[in-house]
Parts: structure tokens; C-alpha cells; sequence
């Protein structure tokens, strides 16, 4: 089929002649704002790079104004550039303006530049990729939207889509853009019980996935999960089922094959006008409660912003290959796979595999054989690609490579200086960015700036054109002194930040805007320099990081649990060496529990009901745990346990029962040793 085979071979090597010319020719950079920066012409007085950074603050609205004009193919030109109320989490962009992302994703350049490459699938065996032009592409989303089309959805549906990274895949998200519903992809490594939760929020009618996916040499049937998700959702009326192997798979009414009715759609399909805050998609993520949230992302402001953080954070230029490592499960491969490459008529890589597959050499020799140009991935893969040793990048030619990124999480120095000395030769600056799924685009990192300015290791450094960070006290204040921490927010609205979580409004507001009043609160803390760059310190919340996937505690808890065994738990994160953070669980047991194999017992829970990056590291068991009178769970102590940091507890006054503290540190030494 055509995941597999088919007609998106047959240009593939015309291509591939022609993306090395294009890299040949690159054009030089200059300081001159206007010549970095071509949106900016029109700016009077703006001279340099500094000056478009304080003219994006100052002057937000003609700042946005300018480069959505300039950047985006507009079906009615809007009316207003902003309209926003922090306080009630209202942000509008670009009101009474009419556009169609699929068009700017796809038609203009299927136009201009039909046998550009527009996707490098490159799937789980190295060396078996398949190259996607952009006439192709925009073939392949007409057809499959028209398929939704006749298959009655429309603006106002969400589809599910449960896919790993495939050329179908980003076409299923254009073509729901393009007949106007909502997509909500869902990372196919979540369990049967986490997808219909989220099927069931979002209401899908329709759900698209594949027989199988293939990754690390390993097979997973992932219909067979989404068959045991439907079972529960019954808004599902619809599955459509892509063959990504040859493996046969049972098909029930609801399934539809969807390769094969794709063939007989037209290969036009017209786009529907929507309107600049008409919903794009949802996307799920974890919070400081045990219910994921779907952030609600809207038309033109997203695209606009992952399309100009795409071109000025990676420096992406004409025929560059751009290598975004993330599954597009999560909100990096949305924005840097798929929405910012392709609104800029890029090339984009689309990977299937893993780190270490078929051994740690892996990225580096694709990245000879693909000649990818921007490399963006996480900490931990290359904290744990480290550990391997320089040999696996060495033997590789990576003199393509132009710029690094890493997303996710913090990269400690010792991987962020192997990363630019040893990956990067030293050539390429190291670009650590700091974003969210709520903010949709990248919202501090090293560049854009001066081409040689200053970059230190580990630090985010600066704020992107047009976001304004400011550090808040223990008093809500904002932080006025130099060389400071706080908890980070943002003071404007910038366009792609979220608008609302879906179903939840007020949820929305008070997770974001309720805590520092006027601003919108991230979660994380940070610290600013006395030079103004920004590192950014970790989570302030209940959140963690496990492997730059993030997931709550309580949602952890939750499903620890429901355990027959397990009486309660609490989850903590806990520093680990190459994930970055790994799961600690405290778990009391039932009185009359049975002892059996209770570790592999939660594991499976945990692993059935969400996924397997969930699982806990550690499980100490405990007769009780630490709790203020009220009943609060003091984790601030448990944290301290696991950080063997005891000499110092804190204010324990509250505590109901002291003895439980000592009971846990024992227990502790007695599980992780001294
Ligand atoms: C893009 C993404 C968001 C959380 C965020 C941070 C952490 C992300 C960095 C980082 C330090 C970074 N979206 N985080 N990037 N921490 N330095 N460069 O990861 O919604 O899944 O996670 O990830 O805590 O709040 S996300």
C-alpha cells in the first residue's frame, strides 16, 4: 500500500540531486535586520537584531501584523491584529482574517516547487526510506479528505488519530485542516484505556490507525488496541485502518480500509475557509491532577508562530533537510515535523525508529545518508547515546549539519558539551529550547540573535520576537533584581499559545491565569541572568519529566491505585541518569494483601493504563504515609527521602505521625542502599 510502497518512490532520486545543489548555493547571512529578517523591512528605525527584538515587545501588534501578512496565504485579510483579556484566558489573533493551513502547509509550494521534497519517512530499517514530494503530499491529503468528507466529517468533528510518524499520518492531519475538523493525535505508545479516555473527551466520531507499527525491529498491533478502546467509546462510529505491514488484521463494521477507498477519491479536494480562530486541533497532556487536559490550538496564529520560530530559531533555509527526532505524537512533532517545516515549504524528516536501533550509530548515519542539515532531539537520547562513546558518531560524516536542538527537558552540561564538540565538530550551535505544548512554538532559545553571539551550555538563553518572561516571587511579585529566580511566566499573549482546554474553560483559567493575575503562569521556574538569558530549573508543580515525556504524579497515583492490592501511593519523580527523571512510587498496602509479585502487578497496571514510560523505577512499600492533619500527603518530605537530603526536613509540624518518616527513611536505605 502506499505507506509501504507505491507511487511515492518513483520521484525520489531527481530529488535528492536537486536538495544537494540547493545546499550548495546557500546564501550568507547579515546583520541588517531587514536582510535577516525580510518581514521586518517595513519597520522604521529597526537597524539590528537587537532593535526587532525590542520592536516585537514594543510593538507587538504591528510586529505579529507584519509577519502574518508576509508569511501566511490569507483568504480574507484580517481585521484585528489582537483582542485578549489575560485574566479570563481570552487571546484572539487575527480576527475576521480567513485562511485554509493546508493550503499554506501544501498548495502554494505543490505549486511553485511540485517535486520538492516535502517529507524523508524514514522508517525503522535504516536505508528504507521513502521521500514524499509536495505534489504528492498534497495528493495524498486531497484524497483523504475527501474520504472524511464523504464519510460525513466536518467543521466542528475532532478525529482521533493513533498513528506512529508515516506520510499518511501528517496527511490525516492536513486533510482534517483541510475539510475544517479537529485532529487529536494520540501517541501510539499510550494504552487501550488511555486512548479512550481521550477519544471520549475530544467526542470523536472518527478514529484513524494503522495494523501495526514497526519500531526498534519490533512489531505492536496497534488496531487491536484501538479495537479495545472503541469498545468503550461509543461516539466512535468510524475506524479507518492504514496497512503499515503486510500482517492481515481483523476488521469489524466500524472499520473502513483506508488506502484502499483512498484510490477512488478525486485527487482534489476543496478546502474549506476557516476562520483565524476556528480550532485546529486538541492535544492531550499531563497536569498536576490525575486528568489529562486537551489543549485546544487554533488556525492561523499557531501556524504563523511554528512557521516563524521554525525558519529563525534552526536558521532553516531553502533546500535544507530539517530532522525533528520527536514522535508526532507529542506537540514537538506537531509544530517542528510537520506544521512549521511544511508551512515553510521545507523538507522535514518523519522517524520511525529509535536512538539505538539498529545500534547508537543510528541518528548519525541517517543523518549522513539524509544529509539532514538541522538536528533536533532530546536530552535523554543523547545523555544515553553518550554512553555509548564517541566511535558510533565518528564513524559517520555529519558535515551537513548546520544547527542542534534539543527540547524536552534540561540538558545538563556534560551532554550539551558532547552534543556540540563531538556530534557538532564544534561547528554548530547548540540550540536548547524551552517551550510547552501550551505554548505551542518554541518560546526561549539561543537564536534568533546576532550570528555569533554568546551561547552558554544548559541555558535557554532568550526570549523568542514577541514573548516577554518575568520572574515572579514567593509574594506573586514580579522579580525586579538582576541574576534572579522566580517562577517563570509570560506577559504577553503571543500568537501560538494556546486557547482554551477543551471542555474545560475554567480549568484553563485557573491552571494558567489564576496565579499571578494578568500574566500566564507556565509551571516551570527559572533563573535570569544579570546578561537577561534564562535557565530554566525544573517544574514547580506536580509534574515530571520522564525521558522529556511528560506525565502527573496524581495520574500515576490514580492508576497505582486501582491496584486490588494497593490501599494508597504517592508518586514522586527522582533524578536518573538518563531519563532525566525516573518514577519513584511510595505504596501502602491493603491489610490483608497478598504479597505476590506485587512490583510486576503495578508495573502491568501501570503499563494498561497509560504506558510504558509511566512505570515506576522504584517501589518502596510503607505501613503508612507522611501526612499533615488534614490529610495532605507531604511529598516536599518524600522528596527530600529520595533526594537523601534527611538532615534537614523542614517544618514538620503539621505532620500527623513523625514515626512515618523515620519507618520511610529505613525503608529507603533498606531499597536503594546507603
Ligand atoms: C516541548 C515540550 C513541557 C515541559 C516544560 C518544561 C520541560 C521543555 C525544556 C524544558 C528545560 C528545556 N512540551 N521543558 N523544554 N525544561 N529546558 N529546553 O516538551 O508540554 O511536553 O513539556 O517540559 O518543564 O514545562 S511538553
Amino acid at each position: 500500500m502506499w505507506l509501504s510502497h507505491g507511487c511515492v518512490k518513483a520521484a525520489a532520486s531527481c530529488v535528492g540531486r536537486r536538495l544537494s545543489r540547493a545546499v550548495a548555493g546557500r546564501r550568507k547571512k547579515s546583520h541588517a535586520a531587514s536582510a535577516f529578517m525580510p518581514e521586518a523591512a517595513g519597520f522604521l528605525g529597526v537597524r539590528d537584531h537587537g532593535g526587532l527584538q525590542e520592536f516585537s515587545i514594543s510593538q507587538t501588534e504591528s510586529f505579529w501584523a507584519a509577519v502574518a501578512r508576509r508569511r501566511l496565504e490569507w483568504i480574507t485579510p484580517f481585521s484585528d491584529v489582537l483582542d485578549y483579556d489575560m485574566e479570563r484566558g481570552k487571546v484572539r489573533w487575527f480576527q475576521g482574517g480567513q485562511l485554509n493551513v493546508s493550503v499554506n502547509c501544501l498548495d502554494r509550494h505543490a505549486h511553485s516547487n511540485p517535486d520538492k521534497v516535502a517529507l524523508i519517512w524514514e522508517r525503522d530499517e535504516p536505508g528504507s526510506e521513502v521521500k514524499v514530494t509536495y505534489r504528492e503530499l498534497l495528493e495524498m491529503t486531497c484524497r483523504a479528505g475527501n474520504l472524511l468528507r464523504r464519510r460525513s466529517v466536518k467543521k466542528g468533528d475532532c478525529v482521533t488519530i493513533y498513528m506512529p510518524p508515516c506520510p499518511l499520518a501528517v496527511a490525516s492531519m492536513l486533510a482534517c485542516a483541510r475539510v475544517g475538523a479537529a485532529h487529536n493525535v494520540v501517541f501510539a505508545g499510550f494504552s487501550a484505556e488511555a486512548l479512550a479516555e481521550r477519544i471520549r473527551d475530544a467526542r470523536s466520531s472518527t478514529v484513524i490507525t494503522v495494523n501495526e507499527s514497526v519500531r526498534g525491529g519490533k512489531v505492536t498491533p496497534l488496531k487491536s488496541t484501538v479495537d479495545a478502546a472503541v469498545r468503550n467509546c461509543p461516539t466512535v462510529r468510524q475506524v479507518f485502518v492504514v496497512m503499515r505491514t503486510d500482517a492481515p488484521v481483523a476488521m469489524t463494521p466500524k472499520d473502513v480500509a483506508m488506502e484502499e477507498e483512498m484510490m477512488s477519491e478525486d485527487t482534489v479536494c476543496e478546502p474549506v475557509t476557516m476562520d483565524s480562530e476556528d480550532v485546529l486541533f486538541l492535544l492531550y497532556t499531563s497536569g498536576s491532577t490525575g486528568k489529562p487536559k486537551g489543549l485546544v490550538h487554533t488556525q492561523a496564529g499557531y501556524l504563523l508562530y511554528t512557521s516563524l520560530t521554525h525558519k529563525y530559531v534552526f536558521d532553516y533555509n531553502d533546500g535544507d533537510v530539517f530532522g525533528c527526532v520527536a514522535d508526532i505524537g507529542w506537540i514537538t512533532g506537531h509544530s517542528y515535523a510537520v506544521y512549521g517545516p511544511l508551512a515553510n515549504g521545507g523538507t522535514s524528516v518523519l522517524f520511525e525508529s529509535t536512538p539505538v536501533y539498529p545500534d547508537p550509530g543510528r541518528y548519525w548515519e541517517m543523518v549522513e545518508r539524509l544529509k539532514i542539515n538541522q538536528f533536533y532531539g532530546a536530552p535523554t537520547a543523547i545523555r544515553l547515546l553518550l554512553k555509548y562513546g564517541d566511535e558510533w558518531v565518528r564513524k559517520y560524516d555529519r558535515s551537513s549539519l548546520k544547527t542542534l536542538g534539543s527540547v524536552g527537558e534540561p540538558i545538563n552540561t556534560e551532554a550539551w558539551e558532547w552534543y556540540h564538540t563531538v556530534v557538532g565538530e564544534g561547528r554548530c550551535p547548540v540550540v536548547d529550547t524551552w517551550w510547552q505544548t501550551e505554548t505551542g512554538g518554541i518560546c526561549i532559545a539561543p537564536r534568533p540573535s546576532e550570528p555569533n553571539a554568546e551561547i552558554i551550555p544548559g541555558m535557554a538563553m532568550r526570549p523568542f520576537f514577541g514573548i516577554k518572561p518575568t520572574l515572579m516571587d514567593a509574594e506573586g511579585k514580579p522579580v525586579t533584581s538582576d541574576d534572579a529566580s522566580g517562577a517563570l511566566c509570560l506577559a504577553k499573549p503571543w500568537p501560538g499559545m494556546a486557547r482554551s482546554i477543551h471542555n474545560d474553560h475554567q480549568r484553563f483559567i485557573d491552571t494558567y491565569f489564576k496565579t499571578y493575575p494578568g500574566y500566564f503562569f507556565t509551571g516551570d521556574g527559572a533563573h535570569c541572568s544579570k546578561e537577561g538569558y534564562y535557565q530554566i530549573t525544573g517544574r514547580l508543580d506536580d509534574v515530571i519529566n520522564v525521558s522529556g515525556h511528560r506525565i502527573g504524579t496524581a495520574e500515576i497515583e490514580d492508576v497505582v491505585n486501582q491496584c486490588s492490592a494497593v490501599a494508597e501511593s504517592a508518586v514522586i519523580g527522582c533524578s536518573h541518569p538518563i531519563k532525566g527523571q525516573g518514577v519513584y512510587a511510595f505504596v501502602v498496602l491493603k491489610q490483608d494483601a497478598q504479597n505476590d509479585d506485587l512490583t510486576s502487578q503495578i508495573n502491568n497496571t501501570v503499563s494498561s493504563k497509560i504506558a510504558k514510560y509511566a512505570c515506576p523505577d522504584h517501589i518502596q512499600f510503607v505501613q503508612r504515609l507522611p501526612k499533615t492533619r488534614s490529610g495532605k500527603i507531604m511529598r516536599r518530605v518524600l522528596r527530600k527521602v529520595v533526594e537523601r537530603d534527611v538532615g534537614d526536613l523542614g517544618d514538620l509540624s503539621t505532620l500527623d505521625d513523625p514515626a512515618a518518616v523515620q519507618e520511610i527513611i529505613q525503608g529507603h536505605r533498606d531499597l536503594c542502599g546507603n
